[in-house]
């Protein structure tokens, strides 16, 4: 995910920098069969510089879907959605959701009745091994490729 500068109006006093910004992270929704869609921060809080800009790096997790991310200093809030839009590699027929349809692909791929393009864990063969990478996000045990 590419970090973006996120404006939000804090203030002290006249002057926008020195601030100390606190970061958090609400995951996603979860549907059933869906992966927690999130972002890893690369810090927890950051501090404004003189032009009042306090950013931190948000890098997504492999769930696709929007979480809220709020920065707070003092009493004062602001929240602001991301989104998580790159496909999962779990998500082979790429609808948006990793659920029993990806699983169905993997298992025609594992026993060659349907084309081997889902190589998971890009060992040079679709097997069981692939087949379960896909069925861990449907057990909400999250993609791990
Ligand atoms: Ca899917
Ligand atoms: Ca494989």
């Amino acid at each position: 995910m590419t970090p973006e500068p996120q404006p939000l109006g804090f203030q002290k006093g006249n002057r926008h920098e020195d601030i100390l910004l606190y970061f958090a992270l609400q995951w996603g929704l979860i549907a059933p069969g869906r992966c927690k869609s999130s972002a890893t921060l690369s810090a927890p809080s950051a501090v404004t510089n003189s032009a009042g800009i306090a950013s931190v790096t948000a890098t997504a997790n492999s769930s696709i879907g929007t979480y809220l991310v709020t920065a707070s200093a003092g009493t004062f809030s602001a929240s602001f959605t991301r989104t998580n839009s790159a496909f999962s590699s779990c998500d082979v027929n790429q609808d948006g959701q990793t659920n029993v349809l990806d699983v169905q692909q993997m298992v025609k791929e594992a026993l060659g009745t349907a084309r081997a393009l889902n190589d998971l864990n890009s060992d040079g063969t679709v097997n069981v091994v692939d087949l379960q990478i896909a069925i861990d996000p449907v057990r909400n045990l999250g993609c791990s490729q």
